[in-house]
């Protein structure tokens, strides 16, 4: 299927993934709505592929967590950025690395509020207009923590494990609707990710990725758009993208420095 022209909304565009999602959507053709929490990143970020690309961008300062907000933000959307064709549900984080019994409640909710309900206040604010119209595509960004779990991994595993259920579900509750339902599933992928699970400590982040050949976003991003490009009566239920050297969650090749 082709891109462009299409409407393309991305949760959690001012970083890693999503960026990288953003400029290969925009560099098909496709209108970019992009959203996050910061917006100085999203406008740098519309103003590169407004250039480069030439397509329309419109990019709006949202939490994903903010029920209210999301449904107020989608319900007044204009004609021409109304009718969204393709959905992609990428904003989402870790937030500590800690075994449950000394893992912080305040961090369990923000993954919980942000990768579970976050991903389900938009999905609900977007899907039925796809089902009206009889057409359109969700792409959920799970993660290999979707489908095994790791230590001290906990809560974010199981955020990951619900996405990945959410996924299959809406398939599901939308068969026959001509919407279609897929995920995109990373192993490790060098971006802010970690920064944000330590809370800010780089140091920490940046030993996750020594030695060691992590994905980079522009490759998740290619996955997203193979998915979003196939022939309408073809679905990618699930795409499981590892590192080559990955394979598994904490099975790892790291070459000595
Ligand atoms: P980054 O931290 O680089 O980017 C995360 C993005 O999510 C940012 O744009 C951030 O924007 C946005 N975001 C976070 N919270 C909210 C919120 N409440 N509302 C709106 N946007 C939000 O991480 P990644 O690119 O790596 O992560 C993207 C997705 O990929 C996540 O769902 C993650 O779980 C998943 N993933 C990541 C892997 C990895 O190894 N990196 C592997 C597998 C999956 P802002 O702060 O401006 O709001
Ligand atoms: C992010 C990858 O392995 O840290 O989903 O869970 S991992």
């Amino acid at each position: 299927m082709k891109i462009e022209g299409k409407t393309v909304v991305i949760t959690g565009a001012s970083a890693g993934i999503g960026r990288a999602c953003g400029k290969a959507f925009a560099a098909e053709g496709a209108r970019c709505l992009l959203l996050a929490r910061r917006g100085e990143r999203l406008a740098e970020l519309a103003a590169e592929i407004r250039e480069r690309h030439g397509v329309e961008v419109l990019d709006t300062v949202l939490d994903v967590r903010d029920r209210r907000a999301v449904e107020s933000f989608f319900g007044t959307l204009d004609g021409g950025w109304a009718a969204i064709d393709i959905l992609v549900n990428n904003a989402g984080l870790a937030r500590g690395l800690a075994p449950i019994h000394e893992g912080d409640p305040c961090d369990w909710d923000e993954m919980i509020d942000t990768n579970v309900r976050g991903l389900l206040n938009v999905t609900r604010a977007v899907l039925p207009g796809m089902v009206r119209r009889g057409a359109g595509h969700v792409i959920n960004i799970g993660s290999i923590a979707g489908h095994e779990v790791y230590p001290s991994g906990n809560v974010y595993c199981a955020t990951k494990h619900a996405v990945a259920a959410l996924t299959r579900a809406m398939g599901i509750d939308l068969l026959g609707t001509g919407v279609r339902v897929s995920s995109v599933d990373p192993g490790m992928v060098e971006t802010e990710f970690s920064a944000v699970r330590f809370h800010g400590d780089e140091a920490r982040a940046r030993a996750v990725y020594e030695g060691f050949a992590a994905l980079r976003p522009e490759d998740v991003a290619e996955a997203v758009l193979f998915c979003a490009t196939r022939p309408p009566h073809a679905n990618v239920r699930e795409l499981i993208l590892m590192p080559s050297a990955q394979a598994a969650a904490v099975h790892l090749h790291r070459e000595a420095r």
